[in-house]
């Protein structure tokens, strides 16, 4: 399928991976380039060395296009920036800030950069900026989210500007992918389903929970703070949501996700740990391949796009 985004991006299917702190490491990101999307590497809160070994192997297993995420509240945010010029990758997507120091130097070298935006505001000031495409995130989304709905955000966003829009919340399947289409989106990105993905590292036992869930079982933290974070209801959302409510400060509700959240991905710590997973997950069944998952979507979203 040619929209905007296969053209930019030269790549096969217009399905993005979401850059997944901890989950969206090399194996899953060239899993999903070798399938025909876009895989990318989530710098998440990573050291910039430990982002530049990914890069370099994720070299060494594809010659397909593939991106970096860089999750601008990173503390080596600045070094990231720098690696990712440095070994010339062709795409960066951007998350939970606004990129634009490092546009400059980015574009300079090349490389097509598409931030991901929760706002029409943030999605005009990136356009002005000179990006090439954005990725409108609703809060379906799992990870740190804006308040807008992907049904609301999408079209909003489409009509705002002329750079091609890419749809992500809650998008799981061929209907999604037809139904972002429709809303004039040029592509998906998808975080959730590729957390199950048969090359996705992730513990067993945090991919048990996300085939497990239902519709309802996301619960969203850091509201009061400004920093909202959608995961799967357990013992660690019952206790921050606790906390929260006891008025505990920033930093200290903070420090308890950012470290959760590897609990449950390497070591599947389901209790105390952070599931993040998007309010999809509901939908979610089975553990595929990434070229299994996107032959599905791409097949069902052809027929309900050339139904008569
Ligand atoms: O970034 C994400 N999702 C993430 S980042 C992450 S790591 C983390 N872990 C614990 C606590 C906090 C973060 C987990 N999931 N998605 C992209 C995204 N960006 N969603 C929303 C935004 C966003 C929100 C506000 C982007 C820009 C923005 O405003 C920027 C500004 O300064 O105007």
């Amino acid at each position: 399928m040619k929209t905007k985004i296969t053209e930019l991006l030269g790549i096969e299917y217009p399905i993005i991976q979401g850059g997944m702190a901890w989950v969206a490491e090399y194996h899953l990101a060239a899993a999903v380039s070798e399938a025909g999307g876009l895989g990318i590497i989530g710098a998440g809160g990573a050291p910039a060395s430990f982002v530049r070994e990914q890069i370099q192997k994720t070299k060494e297993i594809t010659n397909k296009p593939f991106g970096v995420n860089v999750m601008l509240m990173n503390p080596e945010a600045d070094e990231i920036a720098k690696v990712i010029v440095d070994e010339g990758v062709q795409v960066v997507t951007t998350g939970a800030g606004n990129p634009g120091k490092y546009l400059a130097a980015w574009k300079e070298a090349g490389i097509k950069v598409i931030p991901v935006v929760a706002s029409v505001a943030l999605a005009k000031m990136m356009e002005r900026a000179g990006v090439d495409a954005v990725i409108a995130e609703g809060t379906e989304s799992g990870g740190h989210i804006g308040s807008a709905t992907t049904m609301t955000l999408v079209p909003q966003v489409v009509d705002a500007v002329k750079i091609p829009v890419i749809a992500a919340g809650g998008i799981g399947d061929g209907r999604g992918f037809a139904a972002s289409m429709m809303l004039g989106a040029e592509a998906v990105q998808m975080g959730t389903r590729f957390v199950v993905a048969k090359e996705s590292i992730v513990h067993e036992n945090y991919k048990k929970k996300i085939l497990a869930a239902k519709d309802i079982d996301s619960e969203v933290t850091g509201m009061t703070h400004g920093h909202p974070v959608r995961q799967i209801r357990n013992n660690m959302t019952r206790e921050y949501l606790k906390l929260e409510k006891a008025g505990a400060p920033f930093e200290e509700l903070e420090q308890l996700t950012l470290g959760a959240l590897r609990k449950a991905v390497v070591e599947g710590d389901t209790v105390n740990g952070t599931l993040m997973a998007g309010q999809i997950a509901g939908m979610i069944k089975e553990e595929q391949t990434c070229a299994e998952m996107i032959q599905e979507i791409m097949t069902q979203a052809e027929a309900l796009l050339t139904k008569k």
